[in-house]
């Protein structure tokens, strides 16, 4: 039974950084690594691949060359985990002990809760963003889209960068346009969510695009079911259950519902009553178990999650849990900072960045609201690199610093 310092379970965005950062400090030896994937996908990348701006092939690096080399990385999933004795268990029957244990597994996605959605990817026109497995199909529903409904879905469920459901939306628009089709499409979303987009700044700036671009939004409305034979989708409305509407498809986009994965969900020694891991909002630390931290998407920090809200929990996590190693106590505090780069098109995007009170928090002295093409480029040529060999190596820890240097000291 081997036995760490630091185990850190999943290697994604949150998990990869921690491992950098504590492989380094610590030396080999003391940290381990445990997630089994092959391959690093760069998730934010999938909105442009679904458009055909960037290809899959371009969000994914194999997972041995983007982990930390002082670091173990242990090739297994984690099926349980044992708070009260510091040790987890991997699918092949190993435990693995640890002093201090960071939880960043991300979510799953769980497309079978849709009836009759795992045929329906067997067919053309159905698409979603969010999997490598589907990703590519975005780009042939747009090709191969003649005319009839494009309909875009936002499930009944917490979701991961809660903008791209209706970014490739835009999107979508944008390509219909360019190949002279768009006054054969109806396009239509449907979210579960009372509002178009939690932070009312931006809200208010999407609803004018809705407007602009002749697009149908149902606010409350749910996909429960796709009918692959008919070429139908099902929506319920969240107020009024025993009304549903039926729509055919031309084209369907679908953000599945997700949670926070079984093996954490089952540990409810671990997560709140909701399943994800039960952290202090601010300091990231555990509630009962002061030598377990988390961050990113599995966590119960209150705020929509994205990879910029884990570069800002990051640099909080790391300094709060140096300090626990060192016998003392957290004193740093996660202020609820994310940004959602609202792509609207093939080179506009609006530049979410809000905190936990959904209150705006900028990067740049100008408004954010507004499409900008500066911004598509940020999030098109930049920010991939600043992932790559910023976020995953423990460098990048959000715009913070750079915030406070562009309004000149007088922001948050
Ligand atoms: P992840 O990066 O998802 O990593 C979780 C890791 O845990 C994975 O490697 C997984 O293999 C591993 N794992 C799972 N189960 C186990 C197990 N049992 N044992 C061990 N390991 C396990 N964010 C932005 O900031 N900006 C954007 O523009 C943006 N756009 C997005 C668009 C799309 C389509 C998607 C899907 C996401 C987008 N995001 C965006 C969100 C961003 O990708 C996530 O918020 C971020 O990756 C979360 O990091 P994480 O470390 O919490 O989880
Ligand atoms: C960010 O920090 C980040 O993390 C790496 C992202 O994930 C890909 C983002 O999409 C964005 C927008 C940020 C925030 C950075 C700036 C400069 C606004």
């Amino acid at each position: 039974c081997k036995s760490y310092k630091l185990v850190v379970v999943g290697g994604g965005a949150g998990g990869c950084a921690t491992a950098a950062k504590f492989s380094s400090k610590l030396g080999k030896g003391n940290v381990a690594v445990i997630e089994p994937a092959d391959v690093h996908y760069y998730q934010p990348m999938w909105t442009l691949v679904g458009g055909g701006m960037k290809t899959l092939e371009n969000s994914g690096r194999p997972m041995s060359q983007v982990l930390p080399k002082k670091a173990d990385w242990i090739k297994q999933r984690v099926v349980t985990f044992d708070p009260h004795n510091n040790k987890v268990m991997t699918e092949d029957g190993s435990e693995i002990n640890y002093e201090f244990l960071v939880v960043a597994l991300g979510l799953q996605l769980n497309y079978g809760q849709i009836k009759g959605l795992p045929e329906a990817f067997e067919t053309p026109g159905v698409c979603s963003n969010y999997s490598p497995l589907y990703v590519t199909k975005t780009l042939e529903a747009l090709n191969n889209f003649k005319e009839g409904n494009a309909l875009f879905s936002f499930p009944n469920a917490p979701i991961k960068c809660p903008g791209a459901p209706q970014k490739i939306m835009y999107i979508s628009d944008h390509y219909f346009r360019k190949h002279g089709k768009r006054d054969k499409a109806n396009i239509i979303y449907f979210t579960s969510l009372p509002v178009i987009f939690a932070a009312k700044k931006y809200a208010d700036a999407l609803w004018e695009v809705v407007k602009e671009r002749d697009i149908t939004v149902n606010l409350r409305h749910n996909l429960i079911e796709v009918k692959p034979d008919t070429r139908e989708a099902m929506f319920q409305n969240l107020d009024d259950p025993d009304n549903i509407k039926t729509l055919p498809y031309e084209m369907l986009h679908v953000a599945p519902p997700m949670s926070s994965p079984d093996p954490l969900r089952q540990c409810t020694l671990l997560t709140n009553e909701t399943g994800f891991l039960d952290v202090n909002k601010n300091t990231l630390q555990h509630v009962t178990f002061p030598n377990v931290f988390g961050l990113g998407d599995c966590t119960s920090v209150p705020i929509p999650k994205t990879a910029a809200a884990v570069a800002g929990q990051f640099g909080i996590m790391h300094r709060n849990l140096s300090l626990v190693m060192a016998g003392s106590s957290p004193k740093h505090e996660y202020d609820g900072y994310t940004s959602c780069p609202l792509v609207t098109g093939y080179s506009t995007c609006i530049m979410a960045e809000f905190d936990m009170d959904f209150n705006p928090l900028e990067t740049f002295p100008i408004n954010q609201a507004k499409e900008r093409r500066t911004m598509f480029h940020l999030k098109k040529d930049m920010m991939p690199s600043v992932y790559w060999y910023g976020m995953l190596k423990g460098l990048w820890e959000g715009p913070k610093n750079m915030r406070k240097v562009m309004h000149l000291g007088m922001s948050k």
